[in-house]
């Protein structure tokens, strides 16, 4: 078979999940936020499905784990929860059967020749901490998950080399304070810029202890993972080209370049100075972040952001939102997965590939998810019981070839994670779309292996197709 796609040598093929999503609650300690909010608002689940069992990941590592070296990949990244693996959030105190779980997580992994990628914190702050302290907007909490951190790294960093701080912090900062899609759905603008600095301050600050810990003299590595929404004007006028610029501050770059270049971007500091909503920070902490910036970047990508100047009567009665300097733009003729409401656009694969090289120092960096949902997918079950998501692996597809191209122009990407390798549960969408190389039964938690999870498998064997 020739492969026109060919990749770089050690290329990681991997897949994503988080430890909310796919473990269930089974003898967790703790709730967080998501826990909560289910079980306070069941009905803003879709179907009324909550985290309880998710894809019992708990209970079925050790197959789960099998299933995906089956399909071929050679990494993966999960989450390590903050609410089962510490029993005691003040002083780091563990949970025993918390440790046992991701000890033989890490070991499984290892066995089936999966790279562990662990990641610190995926939405799901402990909900007492939210009670007692108002969660991130609290520099008390950001030292609270430096404690867990470094019990992460004490445990498990002889196994772990590649480790991230956050999974889509500006989803935080979003969905809590500003667009009301993740509990407590609060709309506060104010707040939601002191998140933003607190938790590119907690990532600072884990990444300070990583390196006091010594971890980079054994090889090891950590980055965080962003969730990047490249920012395209309407057109090339001043106008639009000036909102795109504030809409790409505020959602991108915000964390980009302190994660990368240790500082916040301007355009950005400028606005919230000007409209008097700039977060509080001190000198040693700016300092902080200036020299704790990551050895490596993971990018999710789904979706652009299509950006035009302002034309709708900005809501006042909301207080200072981001939303006031600009309006997203409804591309005509733009592509859409309907199911998720994402405008699909692969090309953007190249975009970021270049911007990374060029304007962040070409810094080492993976595609850390890309993926389509899709709901109702019992419909493409052949007469062998197998899902023909063809759909899936003509978008997959034409990512890579984007990817591929910017690596041959010499962006330093090292990898691709798909979302994600089993059908897992996505907050408050829960089981709507699905995801996976493998499918989930949530009747009877089997897990059948679709076509993409067989197409994956040759990608991987021949490092490209
Ligand atoms: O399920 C989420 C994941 O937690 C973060 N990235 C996007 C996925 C799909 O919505």
């Amino acid at each position: 078979m020739s492969i026109k796609y060919k990749f770089p040598e050690n290329f990681w093929w991997g897949s994503a999940t988080s430890g909310p999503q796919s473990e269930g609650r089974f003898n967790k300690k703790h709730d967080s936020v998501f826990d909560h909010w289910f079980d306070i608002e069941p009905e803003a689940f879709f179907n009324g499905v909550g985290p309880n069992v998710a894809s019992n990941f708990y209970n079925s590592h050790k197959e789960d784990l099998k299933l995906i070296k089956e399909i071929g990949l050679n990494s993966f990244r999960t989450s390590i929860q903050w609410t089962r693996l510490i029993k005691d959030f003040e002083t780091g105190e563990v949970d025993e059967d918390g440790v046992r779980f991701y000890n033989e997580v890490i070991d499984e992994c290892i066995e089936n020749d999966l790279l562990p990628v662990m990641n610190l914190h995926h939405f799901d702050l402990p909900v007492e901490l939210y009670d007692k302290y108002g969660g991130w907007e609290s520099k008390h909490v950001v030292d609270l998950f430096v404690i867990f951190a470094r019990k992460c790294f004490e445990l498990f960093g002889d196994r772990v080399k590649h480790w991230t701080t956050f999974n889509e912090p500006m989803v935080i900062v979003e969905g809590e304070y500003l667009y009301q899609f993740h509990y407590p759905k609060i709309v506060d603008g104010r707040k939601a810029v002191q998140v933003m600095f607190n938790l590119n301050l907690a990532s600072a600050k884990v990444i300070e202890a990583y390196k006091e810990m010594g971890f980079h003299k054994e090889g090891g590595q950590i980055g965080i993972v962003l969730n990047l929404t490249p920012a395209y004007p309407r057109s090339n006028n001043d106008e639009d080209t000036m909102a795109s610029n504030i809409a790409d501050s505020y959602f991108n770059t915000s964390f980009l370049e302190p994660a990368v270049k240790g500082n916040f971007p301007k355009i950005l500091l400028d606005i919230l100075e000007q409209d008097g909503v700039i977060w509080q920070a001190t000198e040693k902490e700016l300092e902080i972040i200036k020299n704790n910036t990551v050895d490596f970047l993971g990018v999710n990508y789904y979706q652009p952001r299509r950006v035009k100047a302002k034309e709708s009567e900005f809501d006042e009665s909301k207080g200072w939102m981001p939303d006031k300097y600009f309006d997203n733009y409804e591309m005509p003729g733009r592509r859409m997965n309907p199911y998720r409401g994402w405008e699909i656009y692969p090309q953007c694969m190249y975009d970021i590939a270049i911007n990374l090289r060029d304007n962040y120092d070409n810094i080492p960096w993976y595609i850390s998810e890309n993926g389509m949902g899709v709901e109702g997918e019992e419909k493409y079950i052949n007469e062998y019981g197998i899902i023909e998501d063809d759909y899936r692996i003509d978008f997959y597809k034409e990512h890579l070839e984007y990817l591929h191209k910017g690596i041959s122009e010499g962006s330093n990407c090292f990898g691709y994670h798909t979302w994600t390798p089993i059908d897992c549960w996505s907050w408050s969408n829960a089981y709507k779309n699905r995801y996976g190389f493998i499918a989930v039964d949530l009747a009877t938690q089997k897990k059948t292996i679709k076509k993409s999870g067989r197409w994956i498998k040759e990608v991987a064997q021949n490092n490209g197709f």
